[in-house]
């Protein structure tokens, strides 16, 4: 059976986010594997490390034994083996807007936000185990991931759906990634109430779930 090798944070947590979209069960679709990332226990597994030079978790190890990484990729790689509900866009036209929205927000948010963290708040687990960039450039780059939201917030306007009509990829990843925000004692930038209703919508979603659980 497929295994998804999990942690904490927001990447493995998109990923089961996703696979509860598609509705995958585990024990009956895919097994997890649990690591504790803030004890190191994944870098600390050699096979683990074998697998995935990275060390980063999600990781999704395959039945013929290929290991996928990078938890963008895990999903359209989900999507193409369960279809529905569409969740990347049925057209070429439709899937370019998904991938639009969810590129730009990787990299104007997800990027200084997680770098932000890991030079700040998260220095004294991420600095042995990785390059972190020095406390006051991590604030500035927190302090760019937060104007970011604001633009997300201005794009969203009255909609509750970032790319499409409907529910696709790139709100899960917004979604996601405000959730881990409030797990580290981020918030929403002053004057951000689009993204605060967006985010009070789809916590009903099932998958909001995943963030009330301990692990
Ligand atoms: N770009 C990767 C990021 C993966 C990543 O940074 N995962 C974090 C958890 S959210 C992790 O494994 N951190 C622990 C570590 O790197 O040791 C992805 O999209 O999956």
């Amino acid at each position: 059976m497929t295994i998804l090798h999990s942690s904490l944070g927001p990447n493995p947590r998109l990923v089961r986010m996703f696979m509860i979209e598609k509705g995958l069960e585990e024990g009956k679709d895919f097994t997890r594997v649990h690591y504790d990332i803030i004890a190191g226990q994944n870098r600390q597994d050699a096979a683990y490390m074998r697998k995935n030079p990275q060390g980063t978790t999600p990781m999704l190890e395959l039945d013929d034994g290929t290991c996928l990484t990078e938890s963008w990729p895990i999903c359209e790689f989900i999507e193409e083996l369960h279809p529905q509900p569409n969740l990347f866009g049925e057209t070429p036209v439709e899937r370019a807007m998904v991938r639009k929205w969810a590129r730009l927000f990787d990299q104007e948010v997800v990027v200084p936000m997680t770098m932000g963290f890991r030079a700040g708040a998260g220095r004294a687990m991420f600095a042995p185990r990785m390059s972190v960039v020095s406390p006051e450039a991590g604030a500035e780059l927190s302090a760019l991931a937060d104007e970011k939201w604001r633009m997300f917030d201005s794009c969203l306007g009255a909609s509750n759906h970032i790319a499409l009509g409907r529910f696709t990829f790139a709100d899960l990843l917004i979604f996601a990634f405000a959730n881990f925000g409030f797990t580290i004692g981020w918030k929403l930038p002053e004057g951000t109430d689009n993204l605060a209703r967006f985010i009070d919508t789809h916590n009903q979603r099932a998958c909001a779930a995943i963030w009330q659980q301990a692990e």
